[in-house]
């Protein structure tokens, strides 16, 4: 999962207010949020198109991050729109084209002890350069993906539509038990049974001509890219349906893909050892629609790129 080795480093990390030089980004040990999770953050990603680098969906992950604060009983000291402009504002210093970008928000160092009360909230935005997060080759070919003998956590054991650092733990420990395994990426399942989320996906089945996905009772994460998904797929002419699946529905689908901001949208092309195939047609038609459309290479869905405040554009 991910880019192995370094990340690349970048020039500036918007910190609490300010750039700061990205080796000055750091924090306490007695940070509350290093000891017990309590973050809460998002992942973004700046394109370059035609007209300049746009952010996709930028408004949305940071109303998502609100909410995620929200469910912690987290005050963020920014609003929606401030941190918008903290984004851009960073883009700018970095001066990258293309790059990820990660908000984190997290009770800070003031006081330790479970209970949040007492602790500040510190905020910070990075910005790095993020290939792709699944590898080329698995974004054209598919990749091979294990179910979790971790469960997805429940809707009562930490609130899964937050999108909050420690809920992460779940994710490492899947993802971990797939890689050592020899997969690409972990698919968890809920207490039930049923179909949650990748390790950091969501994820679709296309069967007999219909586009599954697990609805929100899934514990799942209520994605952006699988909201965009959905209604690129609607437009397609595609019939999208959000309901219960069970593991067989993996097995015997026609299609399977996961879509995240990192994943973008990443074939698969096995579950546990069943051969599902090279990427269908109705995946590779979602795949070139959504990248064409991050890419700012079609105007359809083009209300969902975001470009910087005029005031502020880079050369
Ligand atoms: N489920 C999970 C568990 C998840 O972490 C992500 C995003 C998604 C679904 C898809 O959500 P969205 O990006 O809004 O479409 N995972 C992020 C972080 C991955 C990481 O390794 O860090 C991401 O894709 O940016």
């Amino acid at each position: 999962m991910g880019t192995i080795g370094a990340m690349q480093e970048t020039s500036k990390i918007w910190m609490n207010g300010e750039l700061v030089d990205w080796a000055d980004a750091t924090v306490h040990v007695g940070t509350h949020g290093l000891h017990y999770g309590s973050g809460v953050f998002e992942g973004i990603r700046a394109y370059e198109t035609p007209r300049g680098t746009a952010v996709f969906r930028l408004t949305e992950h940071f109303e998502r991050l609100a909410n995620s604060a929200k469910l912690l009983y987290m005050e963020l000291p920014y609003s929606v729109d401030e941190l918008k402009s903290a984004c851009w504002d960073l883009i700018g210093a970095n001066g990258l084209p293309e790059c990820y970008v990660r908000p984190i928000a997290f009770f800070g160092y003031g006081e330790l002890g479970v209970s949040s009360r007492g602790s500040p909230v510190d905020v910070a935005i990075m910005s790095w350069p993020w290939g792709s997060y699944l590898g080329e080759e698995g974004l054209r070919n598919g990749i091979r993906a294990k179910i979790a003998s971790w469960e997805r956590i429940g809707p009562n054991v930490i609130p899964h539509v937050a999108k909050a650092t420690g809920i992460y733990i779940n994710s490492m420990l899947a993802v971990l038990e797939a890689n050592r395994a020899g997969y690409e990426e972990a698919i968890l399942l809920t207490h039930d049974g049923y179909i949650a989320d990748g390790s950091g996906e969501n994820i679709f089945v296309v069967t007999d001509g219909v586009i599954y996905t697990p609805d929100l009772s899934a514990s799942i994460l209520p994605g952006i890219t699988r909201d965009t998904v959905m209604q690129i797929a609607q437009d397609l002419g595609h019939r999208v349906v959000q309901k219960n699946l069970i593991r067989t529905d993996l097995y015997l689908a026609d299609e399977v893909f996961m879509c995240g901001t990192a994943a973008e949208v990443t074939p698969i092309r096995e579950v546990d050892d069943h051969p599902i195939g090279p990427p269908g047609p109705v995946t590779v038609e979602i795949q070139a629609a959504y990248l064409d459309t991050v890419h700012g290479r079609t105007e359809r869905w083009g209300q969902w790129l975001e470009y910087a405040p005029a005031a502020k554009t880079q050369a």
